[in-house]
């Protein structure tokens, strides 16, 4: 699963995805800061069923902070984007083809108004403002894309040497939608090989609506005139996930974590003093507690994601395990893995991500809590500790 960070120069994407990874990608004041995409690892937060045993887990592909599990999965920072992007504006738009298999995007917006739209230092510029250009330019490059080769795909179509769906289909792979979706789409849009350009653009329109949800993250949320904006403009967008977010406090808080000055979960509403800090040190702090976490219950990075994949993707998390006693693997580590499962993932589809050998050796799994055997269709539900069987 993957999760795609967009929006317009100096928004806060790499703020956003170093606070969220912990990653060292450059941060800048000036536009275009970032112009190779930054992939790295980010974590939603679950009950660590660890507690339910009485026993300390040793987690393998993730952390676990006082019961608190981090479970992994994928965030892309790529360039910013302007409006006009799709005619090669700026970098252009054809660095979000990286976007292609994102299961949603968080859009990043400067929520200040103290940057233009093309992320240039300004006062009083309207954030609903960036907000619509973005789904916009996102529609043109899944407009661009289909119709790279429209013109092939129609005569292949009129000759009835291939079904327009699938022909439209091949042309999106990579996308994180499936062949029945894209077909429904192409279908209730009536779309034929004499479709003109506003057909397909509707398409791309629906397409991106289907395939790609779209959070909002109302970023720098700890200046006045973000919460000024953030409170008048409420009422307009929502139809819309809004999450105020501060991701220069969430890096702040982190950094300052790992240097062992303070105790902070990500995610969290509150931090520990651990260390006398330096006057400068106390007040940045002091800052992020009154302006950010004591008005907005956290800094907004860990619950837009975890907004983003379990309310808006309906993620399972499901903890895979050799030995359904002791809920360990072979090795006798306790629940070493915990995986993010899409919806209607069945107990199969857990065997195969673990191993595509597992996978075909399946022949049943075992529900470690009630000790009851499943079958390969059953339904995976959020904090399943099972074992899988497999053929000798
Ligand atoms: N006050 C405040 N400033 C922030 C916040 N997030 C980012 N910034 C600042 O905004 C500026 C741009 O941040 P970046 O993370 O580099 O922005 P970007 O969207 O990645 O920019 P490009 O890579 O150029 O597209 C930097 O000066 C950051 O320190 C925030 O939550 N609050
Ligand atoms: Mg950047």
């Amino acid at each position: 699963m993957k999760i795609g960070v967009v929006g317009k120069p100096s928004s806060g994407k790499t703020t956003f995805f170093d606070a969220a990874t912990l990653a060292n990608a450059e941060i800048a004041s000036y536009p275009f800061t970032t112009i190779n995409p930054n992939l790295g690892t980010a974590f939603a937060r679950y009950p660590c069923p660890h507690k339910e045993l009485g026993k300390e887990c040793n987690p393998r592909n993730a952390s676990c902070m006082k019961g608190t599990r981090f479970i992994p999965f994928s965030l892309l920072d790529v360039a910013g984007l302007v409006p006009g992007a799709h005619e090669g504006r700026g970098l252009g738009n054809q660095f979000l083809d990286d976007l292609m298999d994102a299961n949603a995007l968080i859009h990043v917006v400067d929520f200040s108004g103290l940057t233009d739209i093309e992320g240039n230092p300004t006062k009083g510029h309207d954030p609903l403002e960036d907000i619509e250009f973005l789904e916009k330019e996102i529609d043109y490059w899944l407009f661009g894309i289909i119709k790279k080769n429209w013109d092939t795909i129609s005569r292949k179509a009129r000759m009835k040497a291939e079904k327009l769906e699938d022909l439209i289909y091949e042309q999106l792979s990579g996308l994180a939608m499936g062949r029945e979706e894209v077909e429904h789409v192409v279908r209730e849009l009536g779309i034929s090989p004499e479709s003109k350009e506003e057909e397909l653009m509707e398409l791309a329109k629906r397409i991106r609506e289907r395939s790609k949800p779209i959070l909002i993250a109302a970023n720098k949320i700890d200046l006045p005139e973000a919460k000024e904006n953030y409170e008048n403009l409420r009422g307009k967008i929502k139809d819309k996930v809004v999450v105020p977010v501060s991701a220069e406090a969430e890096l702040a808080l982190k950094r300052a974590s790992e240097a062992g000055l303070i105790e902070y979960i990500p995610g969290d509403s509150e931090f520990k003093i651990l260390k006398q800090l330096s006057e400068k040190q106390e007040k940045a702090l002091n800052y992020i507690k009154e302006n950010v976490l004591d008005v907005y219950g956290s800094t907004g990075v860990q619950k837009i994601l975890e907004k983003a994949v379990f309310d808006i993707l309906g993620m399972r998390v499901v903890f895979p395990v050799e030995d359904e006693n002791h809920w360990t693997d072979k090795d006798g580590n306790v629940l070493p893995d915990a995986y993010l499962m899409p919806p209607r993932s069945t107990a199969l589809d857990l065997a195969y991500k673990i191993h595509t050998e597992i996978g075909e050796k399946f022949i049943g799994a075992i529900d470690a809590r009630t000790k009851r055997k499943i079958g390969k269709d059953y339904e995976l539900k959020n904090g399943d500790v099972i074992k899988i069987l497999v053929r000798k």
